[in-house]
């Protein structure tokens, strides 16, 4: 995979405020920690080889998951690596963070789906001291849990709202079927939880099916879709978040220019750019932004109104949306 773009673009891209809506915390890691927690944890070498990168099929991305998952297994860890991530992520003028981590019962480890969560909010806190990049939290339900476990998640989420804003579905998209999540993402909504679910990042088309007539607040991927799925999706005016490097890292989708972004662009589909997992995939917001604009010719305007137009989606507040648009327009007026 070569992403092309000049260093003009990624300049531009740079100074760009931005919105990250799809961010998955273990996904988001910096090399640097991931190699210094796997010497501290004594991780197996033919483990951390997984980590090594390149162009992954989907499923041997899931396998490089299952080895960092090995190295953030205490609260501590958690909170430094929430902590570093927010970091990255406002150093890339990311100036609002829905992050996205999947709360894990480890008791092996004295760990329960809460204090999993609590320990990320704590690194949120330590990061809020030192940015003024606004995060939120939307906790994932991992296709392998059963739907106990997805309620736990659901519930938790309530009792930890407003910090966490809303319930996401991810997770290996061969593993599972929907019935199984489907009453919990109902009672979260219910509850006031907003819903972001992945869809069609294999062709599936009986399940993506279900999830559009569920009707989620957005989309993750939709990159296999037929016909009469596109459709579907067009007319439910369901806005997506499309994260380029991932969907062609992975081989869901064959080469940038083929992207799906440019015909849900051009039909005037609510699309927002974001990075799945920024560590994994060796990318960052500014990057997947410059990618777009080599890709499918968009110009300076175009990648404004990209990132304007994605303050929309986020899962705030009428009046907090509209504190972050006058934060861009400053920006407009200082820079234009
Ligand atoms: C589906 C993905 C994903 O939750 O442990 N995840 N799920 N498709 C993807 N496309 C590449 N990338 C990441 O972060 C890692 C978890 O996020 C989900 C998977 O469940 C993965 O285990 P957390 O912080």
């Amino acid at each position: 995979m070569s992403a092309h773009y000049t260093e003009q673009q990624l300049s531009f891209c740079t100074s760009l405020p931005k919105v990250e809506l799809h961010a998955h915390l273990n996904g988001s890691l910096r090399d640097s920690t991931i190699r210094e927690l796997a010497l501290q944890k004594n991780l197996d070498p033919s483990l951390t080889k997984v980590l090594e990168k390149g162009d992954r099929t989907l499923s041997e991305v899931f396998q490089v998951f299952g080895v960092i998952h090995q190295v953030t297994t205490d609260h501590a860890t958690l909170t430094r690596i929430t902590q570093e991530v927010i970091e990255d992520f406002a150093a890339d003028n990311v100036q609002y963070l829905e992050l996205r981590t999947t709360p894990k019962d480890r008791p092996e480890h004295g760990m329960t789906k809460r204090s999993y969560t609590e320990a990320v909010i704590r690194g949120l806190r330590l990061a809020e001291q030192g940015c003024t990049t606004v995060v939120r939290l939307l906790l994932s339900i991992d296709r392998r849990e059963d739907a106990a476990a997805a309620m736990a998640t659901v519930q938790l989420a309530a009792e930890l709202s407003p910090c966490v804003v809303g319930i996401d579905l991810s997770g290996n998209p061969t593993v599972g079927t929907w019935e199984t999540w489907e009453p919990a993402l109902q009672h979260a909504r219910k509850l006031g939880l907003r819903l972001t679910i992945h869809a069609a990042e294999v062709y599936n088309p009986s399940e993506t099916k279900q999830i559009l007539e569920f009707r989620p607040d957005r989309l993750g991927h939709m990159c296999c879709l037929d016909d009469n799925l596109e459709k579907q999706f067009y007319d439910s005016l369901i806005p997506v978040e499309l994260c380029l490097s991932s969907n062609i890292i992975t081989e869901s989708v064959g080469s940038f220019p083929d992207h799906h972004f440019l015909p849900f662009f051009q039909a005037g589909h609510p699309v927002v750019l974001c990075t799945d997992d920024s560590g994994v995939f060796e990318t960052s917001l500014s990057k997947e932004y410059a990618i777009a604009a080599q890709a499918f010719g968009l110009s300076q305007k175009d990648l404004w109104q990209l990132s304007y137009q994605a303050i929309q989606h986020t899962f705030l507040s009428r009046e907090d949306q509209q504190k972050l648009r006058e934060s861009w327009n400053e920006h407009y007026a200082t820079h234009s």
